[in-house]
């Protein structure tokens, strides 16, 4: 049998040497890169340098080292093709029959805490994935390894017949092109985290993004589905996958879709918040001074649709916070961390699940937790994708469009209620007041029934509308809808404007007393 050639190119030279030694005995020719050719010559073993093979040096700082004809035909020529064979006898071109390769390490470097760019960039290989590609694309002829522990099995099929099987040689092709598939999405998926927001809203949106499986799931959405959790390659920071779970049971599908929520929602408050969600509808959300306190306030909001809640808090769960919490029946309790005396309230509760998430480091603003923003929603054998709703409201951008001007403090709510509906599925109208919800009306087909909701919630509550600050996360497309806030006592509204009939709504706004602000903008959650 002919003498076999092995290429062998590795970053992480892990067993190698032991490798290339077994290779060595079984006779095997052994060709190699610079700083694995070194190791092996080392080590005392024969071996042709690529460069001497085709007679090209390794330049531009290793750019460029094994991308050439002499490496790439080797790899690539179909042993039972007679002008294959001819062509690579035309050129010298001697055949390669194993390639061992492994890639420089591009995930490990960008995963080191303060890498740069250009680490990043220099980390990115060419000659390898180029190499591994011609392999495992010739695999009937090539074996190509790409892992460390393919070596054992490789071996033993060489001592034993003097050549690898067909089945282990298509193995080990698809677990190559699964390797370069994974490089490839790491280096896009990354790059696209590096673009800056500009670039974000300025280049159409592009899915981009590969996924890890965390984990399986029990159950989806119900019990007959089955389900399973991914997340980015590159969370964004302060995202609900980069939690971790400290108590409790399994997480639900449904659970971390409503703990998603309202993580969503709480992180976007600077002061102290809690957000209470029901079936990824907030039911309770309030500000205050402390954690406790505004839990206390956003379980008013709707003490019965509470019953069985997500709960997330921006701030230490403390001790008064706990005691309070653990009062209720709840599902998932979020924070970015729990106090001792808080964890020991809760070690009694083995079902509740605790989750300690740590909040983005650029703040409350949604644009910050933009980047890799992506949302993706499933249509029939489609994908719909669009860049995240991440606007950023400020009391600047607001115009007030009635003759009455809203006061300070309803400038505070209205601020308050459009941060809340924005997390509140459409049609949504929610009335708050006080820093804190209270009445929410979601996901009616008619904005006139979410606001009539929103105003039977609160007087179930036993909470006053009085005075009220109401928001809308899209246009009156009639008065009809702000008549019943008016008469439900509100004084102020927060709606985006644009309506065909915004005249009529103005009017009517101010046949009834209220201040109303327009944003300019909607906040659509379907
Ligand atoms: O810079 S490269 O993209 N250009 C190449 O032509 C090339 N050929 C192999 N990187 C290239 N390699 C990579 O070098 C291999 O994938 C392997 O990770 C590494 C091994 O280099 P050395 O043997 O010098 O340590």
């Amino acid at each position: 049998m002919a003498q076999l050639t092995a290429l062998i190119s590795v970053s992480d030279k892990t067993g190698i040497v032991d490798f290339a030694k077994a290779l060595h005995a079984l006779d095997v020719k052994l060709l190699s890169t610079g700083g694995t050719a070194k190791l092996l010559a080392d080590a005392g073993l024969p071996v042709t340098e690529v460069a001497d093979h085709t007679g090209f040096p390794e330049m531009l700082d290793g750019r460029v080292k094994t991308l050439h004809p002499k490496i790439h035909g080797g790899l690539l020529a179909r042993r039972e093709v007679p002008e294959h064979v001819k062509a690579l006898q035309d050129h010298g071109i001697a055949t390669i029959d194993i390639l061992a390769v492994n890639l420089y390490p591009f995930e490990a470097t960008v995963a080191k805490p303060g890498c740069t760019l250009e680490d990043a960039i220099e980390n990115i290989d060419i000659g390898g994935p180029a190499m591994v590609r011609s392999a495992a694309k010739n695999w009937k002829d090539v074996t190509v390894l790409t892992d460390a522990q393919q070596y054992a099995q490789v071996l033993e099929e060489l001592k034993a017949h003097g050549k690898t099987s067909d089945r282990t040689r298509f193995a080990c092709s698809v677990a190559a092109f699964n390797r370069i598939a994974q490089y490839d999405a790491a280096i896009s998926n990354y790059l696209s985290a590096r673009q800056d927001d500009g670039a974000l809203s300025e280049y159409p949106a592009q899915l981009n993004s590969s996924f890890i499986k965390v984990q399986d799931l029990r159950y989806g959405e119900n019990s007959h589905q089955t389900a399973a959790l991914y997340r980015d390659l590159f969370p964004a920071p302060g995202s609900l996958v980069t939690g971790k779970q400290l108590q409790g049971k399994e997480l639900s599908y449904n659970n971390i879709a409503d703990a998603d929520a309202a993580w969503e929602c709480v992180k976007s408050f600077d002061t102290p918040a809690c957000v209470i969600i029901k079936h990824a509808n907030p039911c309770g959300v309030a500000v205050a001074a402390t954690a406790v306190e505004a839990y206390s306030k956003a379980f008013k909001t709707d003490p019965t649709s509470a019953f069985g809640g997500i709960i997330a808090f921006n701030r230490e769960v403390d001790g008064a916070a706990a005691q309070l919490v653990a009062k209720q029946f709840v599902e998932v309790l979020m924070a970015p961390s729990f106090s001792e005396e808080a964890r020991q309230i809760f070690a009694s509760k083995a079902n509740v699940r605790l989750l300690e998430i740590a909040l983005p480091p650029g703040g409350a603003r949604p644009w910050d937790q933009g980047r890799n923003a992506q949302d993706v929603k499933r249509v029939g054998s489609g994908l719909l994708v669009q860049t995240a709703d991440n606007h950023f409201l400020s009391k600047a951008d607001l115009k007030v469009v009635t003759t009455l001007q809203p006061s300070a403090q309803q400038l505070e709510d209205l601020m308050f209620a459009w941060t809340v509906a924005q997390y509140v599925k459409s049609n949504a109208i929610v009335f708050c007041g006080d820093g804190m919800t209270l009445g929410v009306g979601a996901g009616q087909m008619s904005r006139i029934d979410s606001a009539r909701i929103a105003s039977i919630k609160a007087e179930n509550a036993g909470l006053t509308l009085k005075g009220a600050a109401v928001a809308s996360d899209a246009f009156f497309p009639f008065r009809d809808g702000l008549d019943v806030l008016a008469d439900a006592g509100a004084s102020c509204v927060i709606q985006p404007g644009g309506s065909m009939r915004d005249d009529e709504v103005i009017a009517a706004a101010n046949e009834r007393g209220i201040a109303m602000v327009f944003t300019g903008v909607r906040h659509f959650r379907h």
